[in-house]
């Protein structure tokens, strides 16, 4: 038996797999699809600025934000291999307007369905700043063998059954949470495998970091602001003062505050009454790994798990990050 210390995403779902005995081993091979996507997606993103991929595709998505070439490319490359596994019945895309039914005898008797962002922060791709794609995993509630239907992708974030997201950074990382635990996996191009390298990931339950939008501070409520002075001053219940640190690419920063600890924040405003973050593409998932690590993650109302979804592209304002950070924003802001 080699000696093999790091264990790739394959061996560590099927390892998860055979953890059960009932499991089919339907989503450890979504996650394994989704991998491989992520892949070639990566080989992309790694070479754009050397090939005519960047710049815009001079068509809009349904959000009306200017599409980028790689968005359309992870889009595709997503759809694919989901569409050609053996684990989802159909899918919802930030890029789609909306759901897409895989009709196909294998995919309708598949008991997933899987929503994705496959290209979150693309404004940043020209710029060479980490983007990312992420995904969400609910199980279908009408009937296998049937096509799916809107019901299957309007559930509460509390029913996802998995979620994760890929960041195209420094290095292009896989992070997964299942009700088991959340893993992160860092693609090793020597052998073009994930290989497992942040098991077991926990949020600090205390940072130093917080994230937001300066430049919306006059728009935020007056709560919100005042939690904001205090991140910036030395109280007694803050600690502080914090360091800011806003990418501007959701992905990275919520990466980042999951490892290291710290709070980012994206409130509503004047101009985005309902917030500018999708609820199904990119609260529910980054929701879900966070609290499976042990954080927290709100609208500012209510957890963003218990929010009931009434479109596959509605928006939302998001509170995510460590359980402390959170307990003391909501001492000037609290929930309803
Ligand atoms: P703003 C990227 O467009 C995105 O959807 C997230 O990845 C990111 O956190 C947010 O928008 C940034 O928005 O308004 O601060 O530029």
């Amino acid at each position: 038996m080699v000696n093999r210390k790091v264990l790739t995403l394959d061996e560590f779902t099927i390892f998860q797999k055979r953890q059960f005995a009932s499991a089919t081993g339907e989503l450890s091979g979504l996650l394994r699809d989704i991998g491989l996507a992520s892949k070639r997606i990566n080989v992309e993103v790694n070479k754009a600025g050397l090939v005519d991929i960047l710049g815009d595709h001079g068509s809009t998505n349904v959000q009306g934000e200017e599409v980028k070439k790689l968005d359309i490319y992870a889009n595709d490359q997503m759809i694919r291999v989901l569409q050609h596994g053996i684990s989802c019945a159909g899918i919802g895309s930030e890029e789609i307007d909306d759901f897409v039914i895989f009709d196909d005898e294998v995919s309708l008797n598949s008991k997933y369905v899987v929503m994705f962002d496959p290209l979150d922060g693309s404004g940043n791709i020209d710029v060479n700043i980490s983007i990312g794609t992420i995904f969400s995993v609910f199980k279908r509630i009408t009937p296998l063998g049937t096509p799916v239907t809107k019901a299957d992708f309007l559930q509460r974030g509390d029913r996802q059954v998995a979620a994760g997201y890929v960041i195209y950074g420094s290095s292009t990382m896989l992070v997964y949470a299942t009700r088991r635990g959340v893993n992160g996996f860092t693609l090793d191009p020597a052998i073009g495998e994930f290989c497992l390298s942040h098991p077991n990931i926990k949020c600090p339950p205390t940072g130093n970091i917080y994230s937001v939008n300066h430049g919306n501070y006059y728009q935020y409520d007056k709560g919100i602001q005042e939690y904001i002075n205090a991140c910036q001053q030395k109280t007694k219940s803050t600690g502080g003062p914090y360091t800011q640190r806003y990418i501007g690419s959701m992905v990275a920063d919520v990466h980042r505050n999951l490892l290291k600890g710290g709070i980012f924040m994206y409130p509503t405003t004047r101009d985005k009454p309902k917030g500018k973050l999708r609820l199904m593409y990119e609260c529910n998932p980054f929701a879900f790994i966070v609290e499976m690590a042990g954080g927290r993650a709100t609208d500012g109302k209510k957890r963003i798990l218990e929010v009931e979804p009434n479109d596959l592209h509605q928006r939302s304002a998001l509170f995510i990050g460590s359980p402390l950070m959170m307990d003391e924003l909501e001492k000037y802001y609290p929930l309803a």
